[in-house]
């Protein structure tokens, strides 16, 4: 394969030994950059001065370049704030109650792919392959080829795609649909994300399915695929393997005093159900009391885009929440839920989720949700935990033997609670056994390869 231009939103920089950060998808991309000598460029993450947006900024580090723009405080404010963050991330995750649309921001929107595009023009050499990701990006492609960009462009989805009612509730929808069908390959998690896809296609009469993974739309004819992510298992199991050592485990562990732990890691997002699921976690102790003192909510959320209203208001409903629960459940020496807003290193996830009897994953809706697939890799082979998984996240298409539930049917979360605590251990190893199974095939490696694969196929 030619070399490998890889651009996202933001470029997850190597430490200044030149170690990728954590994470297996920054891992993934950044050993196929290397084997590529291939080019990354995204947003620095910084404002520029009000209106003058210096040159690209450029280092290589190993065999890579990594390539930056700064942005405007307007940009900021219009592409990445406003219409990507509160327009495209709740349509797609189905909340169009909070979508707040306003044309200036998708003016924004379009202004600052074509700034990524005048800066990227001049880099790509005639076979280079180019590989764009998420939901800020979609015009990208069209964008390059107005400039008269030839070279293979794909897309990758790291959200879901909405239903077509869902969709058409979007102002500019159709100029959305339609950039995609610049691209020579779109990818998306899952089959039913490309089924939403194709619908949207047909229903527009814009476009169809073909077959053998082609689409026509727009007067083009591209490559469509679910390709599931994953995270580096391996890894992952290693690291779960040598977190029983790990400070943070171990007096977490202590501190319990022998009682269950139940844990939930998610982004502060309200695609994540995080507030239904302490209320479901306050049913289930209302409902088999004998288990309260003696079971613990580990609730563990880093805060994220602070600077969008609604994330700054369900910072404050979820603190008030687990506030309400403890004082109304909690003793002198028990409190039912630890709600903390950090961000943990990857032992101590890793051995956290080790030592939790169930990991409780229940977004609302997901792309994927990578949490569940970290939370399965860290469990030990002769004595695992169990994952309560939403049917609405992306992963539960691949861990059908979680116990899968509605996220919205606060019923049937806490009784899935009380089977998964008193779950035999046969059942549980059968269980896992069979998600690890599919977590060692479909690693994130092999994610990144089958894209780059059909990508780059004749
Ligand atoms: P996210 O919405 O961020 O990703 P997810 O897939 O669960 O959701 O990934 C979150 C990552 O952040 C996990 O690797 C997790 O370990 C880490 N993380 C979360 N809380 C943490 C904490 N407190 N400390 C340390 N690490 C923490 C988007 C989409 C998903 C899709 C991914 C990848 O919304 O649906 O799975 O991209 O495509």
């Amino acid at each position: 394969m030619s070399r490998l231009i890889v651009v996202s939103n933001r470029v997850p920089l190597p430490d200044k030994n030149g170690n990728p950060p954590p994470g297996g998808l920054a891992i993934a991309l950044h050993s196929a950059l290397q084997k590529h000598n291939g080019l990354w460029m995204g947003w620095s993450g910084k404002q520029s001065a009000e209106t003058y947006i210096p040159p690209l900024s450029s280092q290589r580090i190993g065999n890579i370049e990594y390539a930056l723009t700064d942005l405007t405080k307007k940009d900021i404010a219009e592409y990445y704030n406003g219409f990507a963050n509160r327009v495209l991330w709740p349509t797609f995750h189905c909340r169009l109650d909070l979508s707040e649309y306003a044309r200036s921001e998708m003016s924004g929107y379009y202004r600052v792919n074509r700034l990524f595009a005048d800066l990227l023009m001049p880099l790509i050499e005639p076979d280079d392959i180019i590989w764009v990701h998420d939901y800020h990006l979609i015009p990208l492609a069209e964008e390059l080829r107005i400039r008269g960009c030839a070279n293979r462009i794909g897309f990758f989805l790291h959200i879901p795609w909405p239903p077509a009612d869902i969709l058409f509730a979007m102002p500019v929808y159709d100029v959305i649909l339609r950039g995609l069908s610049s691209y020579d390959l779109v990818g998306f998690h899952t089959r039913y994300d490309l089924d939403n896809f194709a619908e949207c296609l047909r229903r527009e009469g814009a476009g169809e399915l073909l077959g053998n993974d082609l689409c026509r739309a727009y007067g083009r004819v591209f490559r469509c695929g679910a390709f599931p992510i994953s995270i580096d298992t391996a890894e992952f199991e290693r690291v779960a393997g040598d977190a029983a050592n790990d400070p943070l485990v171990a007096r977490t562990k202590a501190s319990l005093g022998g009682s269950d732990l139940v844990i939930g890691v998610d982004r502060l997002d309200y695609s994540k159900g995080i507030t239904q699921r302490i209320d479901a976690f306050h049913r289930f102790l209302q409902m088999n009391t004998m288990r309260m003192g003696r079971t613990t909510l580990l609730q563990v959320t880093p805060t994220s885009r602070s600077n969008v209203p609604e994330y700054a208001a369900m910072q404050k409903a979820v603190a008030e929440l687990a506030g309400r629960v403890n004082g109304e459940l909690g003793t002198v020496d028990w409190s039912p839920v630890r709600y903390i807003n950090q961000s943990l290193g990857r032992q101590s996830l890793a051995g956290l989720y080790r030592i939790a009897k169930v990991g409780l994953v229940t977004p609302l809706r997901d792309g994927m949700n990578l949490v569940a697939k970290e939370y399965v890799a860290a469990q030990r082979p002769e004595d695992p935990g169990v994952l309560i998984l939403s049917r609405f996240a992306g992963a539960a298409r691949e861990l059908d033997s979680a116990l899968l539930v509605n996220p919205y049917d606060l019923d049937s979360m806490a009784s899935a609670l009380e089977v998964a605590l008193s779950m035999p251990r046969d059942a549980r190893v059968e269980r896992w056994q069979a998600m690890m199974e599919k977590l060692r095939t479909n690693d994130i490696f092999h994610w990144c390869q089958s894209f780059l694969d059909t990508l780059t196929r004749d």
